[in-house]
């Protein structure tokens, strides 16, 4: 029986591929630790994408901006593509080509990636989705334990716990089958909105707290006073094992339950019962604390986490059994994909590129000089901002990401993709971005090719190929080393075979902190739970931190953080406060949710939930189309009455595209530590959509994924 891994999610949910009806591959669950035989609506339905009629099976070129894409054969576009680059660099020097990568490839994918952009292309230019998604609570964790993986446990000690306290996160939407870790400890939900997690915590007898959108550092500072007054803090691991509790006390000894309340609007008394709930499963060595999206993708997100591991750390939960912090890591690969390289600043084996040592091992790995590798460049959506303009990169290869849609602030994205000389993607179907592109490159998809991923846990596991790829379509390692030898590489220094990629990795891995030089191909089939670091062929480490943390003195650093406001305030012309994340049935951009015909009969289009007095103030009703203005842009969406709704706060999706897509509202304040963009806070005004956009009135058309044109 073949073993494959879901296309979506970090959960990796274990299922196997069946010929279903008509003889169209068909999706069955497989156990496995994670998931326990469960799959949410988008495993159940992921099959269908591998033959959705619009799948690309030929490459497509565009000779210039004005003209269609045609179909085209792969010498044509691959020689196209290396003629371009090899001409751009010859004028504007290496730093012109960038490349954008994702959290959703394979480690085999975006390691090779990252070695692409500093052999093939030299340039320091490359980076990657992940910048929107982990880097607030990668940047807290390397902060405070000197090593990050998201959880340093595995999914199911969490199921043990009394309680667990969830900031921002929403598990019954994105990853359902982790509710079944989730049923026995008492839920604590922080979230603006009284989702799907926070009603199945007030269901089972748990506390559902709603902070104003950007105020949870706020929030988390109160919590830790009101442990404190409780006498929750565990003073003998603090003196033990941290370092920095009387700095960030200081911070946190002025937000008594009182003051939180008035900047979060969580009442004091929810405050402390918060507290207690939480400080008396800490007694017990049996709490958790763990963040999404919500508490993290902010301009102040790196401190936020902090705010959120001080509390953890106050109360004696990391680096022991049956406790601790941990991020909900979100893409299939989003651990893995942040370890090997695609990453601006960094190396395989999450080496630091500006480190000497790091150069030097790589470099012999790669059988190149050090010197040659480039240095460090532009985070996300710097670089996605920097595209076109005179200092900035001109070509982008673009590699699992559909930024038209997640970036924020769509329309400076777009114009700034409008603006390059060259923008090439490789996808399998015309995503938004690839619609925008110059040179599309079909590839191969998930149970069509065989790889590694590192799900949220940091155990590496192992997708096998269950199906063939279409005639025509090639894998992305497959490109990736047609395209390097045109650039003038070695024939054998970009290997296609996934296991001799892995291979590699693990030698460049070697010696890193994300250490995976004792995988081996034999160990992933056998199934062994391999949680790195994975030193040698013996080691595997589910549990981090139980002796000592990262840093050089072995002790965890609490980093004294306050809170501040959002980077954009509301004012009488956006007097609403809209923050945006995901629903059940759709995956991310859309691109591949929005072609699966169940999923986008449940969900065809854009919404807006907001409270029904909210609503009536401007003269909306439920089922009618507003239109949602930010300082930024506009997006269309039907109105959603919600009384469970805070008054000051509406909520979008961000699965939808063109007129209908949420980041046509939020803008690109980034945290200065992680450079995560600020998507869960922009100010806003409703206002009922003109009639010839009413009724009906969402465009239909931006429902479905649109093929073709720049926009
Ligand atoms: N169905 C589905 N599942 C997915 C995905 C998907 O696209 N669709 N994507 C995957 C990926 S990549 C990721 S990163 C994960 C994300 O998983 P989550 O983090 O669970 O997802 P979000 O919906 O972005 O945000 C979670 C919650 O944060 C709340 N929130 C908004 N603003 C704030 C705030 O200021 N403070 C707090 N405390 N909460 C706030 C929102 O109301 C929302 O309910 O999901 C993964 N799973
Ligand atoms: N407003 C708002 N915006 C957000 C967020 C939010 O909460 N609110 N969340 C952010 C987060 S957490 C994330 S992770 C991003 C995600 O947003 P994106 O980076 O856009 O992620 P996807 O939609 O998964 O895009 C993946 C694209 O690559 C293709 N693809 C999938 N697998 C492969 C592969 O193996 N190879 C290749 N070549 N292509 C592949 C898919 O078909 C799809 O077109 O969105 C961010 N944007
Ligand atoms: S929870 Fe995540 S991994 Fe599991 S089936 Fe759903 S999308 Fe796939
Ligand atoms: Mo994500």
């Amino acid at each position: 029986m073949t073993i494959t891994h879901c296309p979506y999610c970090a959960l990796q949910c274990a299922m196997r591929l069946e010929r279903g009806p008509e003889g169209r591959p068909a999706v069955r669950p497989a156990p496995f630790p994670t998931n326990r035989g469960g799959l949410c609506r988008k495993g159940w339905t992921a099959a269908e994408v591998l033959t959705v009629p619009d799948r690309l099976t030929r490459p497509l070129l565009r000779k210039d901006r004005d003209s269609d894409p045609v179909e085209t054969d792969w010498d044509t576009a691959l020689d196209h593509v290396a003629e371009r680059l090899m001409a751009l660099r010859a004028v504007a020097g290496p730093d012109s080509v960038a490349v954008f990568g994702g959290g959703g490839l394979t480690n085999e994918k975006a390691y090779t990636l990252g070695k692409f952009a500093r052999l093939a292309l030299a340039t320091s230019q490359i980076d990657y989705n992940g910048r929107f998604c982990m880097s607030s609570a990668a940047a807290a964790g390397n902060r405070a334990f000197g090593l990050d993986r998201g959880m340093p446990f595995p999914l199911t000690d969490v199921a043990e716990a009394d309680v667990v306290l969830l900031a921002g996160a929403n598990p019954a939407e994105t990853m359902p089958p982790m509710m079944g870790h989730l049923s026995s400890p008492a839920l604590i939900v922080i979230d603006p909105r009284r989702s799907a997690t926070a009603e199945a915590a007030l269901d089972r007898g748990g506390l559902h707290l709603a902070p104003r959108p950007g105020t949870d550092t706020a929030l988390a500072l109160g919590l830790l006073h009101a442990a404190r007054v409780q006498g929750r803090c565990d003073e003998e691991y603090l003196a033990e094992r941290t370092t920095g509790f009387d700095a960030a006390w200081e911070h946190a000894a002025a937000w008594w339950p009182e003051r939180t309340e008035r900047v979060t609007g969580v009442p004091a008394a929810d405050i402390r019962a918060a507290a207690d709930l939480l400080g008396r499963a800490a007694r017990d060595h049996a709490a958790y604390i763990l963040t999404g999206r919500g508490t993290e993708q902010h301009s102040k997100g790196t401190d936020t986490v902090s705010a959120w591991i001080n509390l953890a750390l106050a109360l004696g939960l990391p680096g022991r059994r049956g406790s601790g912090y941990g991020c909900i890591t979100g893409q299939g690969n989003g651990q893995g994909g942040r370890e090997h390289g695609q990453k601006a600043d960094q190396l395989p084996g999450y080496r630091h590129i500006e480190d000497p040592e790091a150069r030097d091992h790589v470099a012999r790995v790669w059988g190149v000089e050090p010197d040659s590798l480039p240095g460090p460049g532009r985070s996300a959506f710097e670089l996605l901002d920097a595209l076109g303009t005179p200092d900035g990169p001109r070509a982008l290869l673009l590699f699992g990401s559909n930024p038209v849609v997640s970036a924020p602030d769509s329309a400076r994205v777009r114009a700034r993709l409008d603006s390059l000389d060259l923008l090439v993607v490789a996808d399998f179907v015309l995503s938004e971005t690839a619609a925008m592109a110059d040179v599309v490159l079909p590839v191969a998809q998930w149970a069509e090719e065989r790889g590694t991923m590192t799900n949220l846990e940091g155990r590496i596991l192992r997708r096998e190929r269950a199906t063939a790829p279409p005639d025509g379509v090639r894998t992305d390692l497959e490109v990736l080393s047609s395209l390097a030898a045109r650039l003038g590489q070695p024939a054998d220094r970009f290997p296609t075979d996934p296991d001799t990629v892995l291979a590699e990795l693990g030698r460049a891995s070697a010696g890193g902190a994300a250490d995976y030089s004792g995988v081996t191909p034999e160990r992933l089939a056998d199934g062994q739970a391999l949680y790195w670091p994975v030193r040698s062929p013996e080691e595997s480490t589910p549990r981090l931190f139980l002796d000592s943390f990262a840093h050089p003195d072995g002790r965890a650093r609490l980093v004294p953080v306050d809170h501040r406001p959002p980077a954009e305030e509301t004012d009488p012309d956006h007097p609403l406060v809209a923050t945006t994340g995901r629903l059940m049935g759709h995956y991310q951009s859309g691109a591949q949710s929005r072609r699966v015909a169940e999923l986008d009969a449940a969900e065809p289009e854009a919404y807006v939930e907001v409270h029904p007095a909210t609503a009536a103030r401007v003269g909306l009703a439920d089922g009618d189309t507003a239109r949602v203005v930010s300082r930024r842009g506009h997006t269309l969406a039907r109105v959603r009455l919600t009384p469970t709704a805070r008054l000051d706060t509406v909520f979008l999706p961000f699965h939808f595209a063109g007129e209908q897509s949420a980041n046509n509202l939020t803008h690109p304040a980034l945290d200065p530590t992680s450079r995560m963009p600020e998507f869960k806070v922009s100010a806003v005004r409703l206002e009922p959509a003109p009639p010839d956009r009413n009724g009906r009135g969402v465009p239909e058309e931006t429902g479905a994924p649109t093929p073709g044109g720049h926009g």
